[in-house]
């Protein structure tokens, strides 16, 4: 008996610790980002979504934080948790033209 309380504590410990961050979802369309500015908290996760149909990039050069999430084709999406404050820049490698700024409090 001791042993299924154990556990049972460690589950509700994950889910405490996840219940604080948000997860956002920015879509690409028509060769833009949909928002190009978006506000969220350290620890919380960006969902980039293709809506087009054809393949965007997107990756981000900042200091805060680098990555490169490649290209993919329509409906496919990718995440990225964001773990320091600051902006980062987040553009797609395929159209120059795409642009947007992620502010992490
Ligand atoms: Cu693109």
């Amino acid at each position: 008996m001791n042993h299924i309380k154990t556990v049972a504590t460690a589950a509700l410990l994950v889910i405490s610790a996840t219940a604080t961050a948000a997860e956002y979802e920015v879509t690409q369309k028509n060769k833009a980002f949909s928002v190009k500015e978006l506000n969220i908290k350290v620890g919380d996760t960006v969902k980039f979504t293709n809506q087009d149909s054809f393949f965007h990039n997107v990756f981000s050069l900042s200091d805060l934080k680098t990555f490169d999430l490649g290209s993919y084709p329509k409906g496919e999406y990718k995440k990225v948790t964001f773990d320091k404050a600051g902006k980062v820049e987040v553009e797609c490698a395929i159209h120059p033209s795409m642009l947007m700024t992620i502010n992490v409090e």
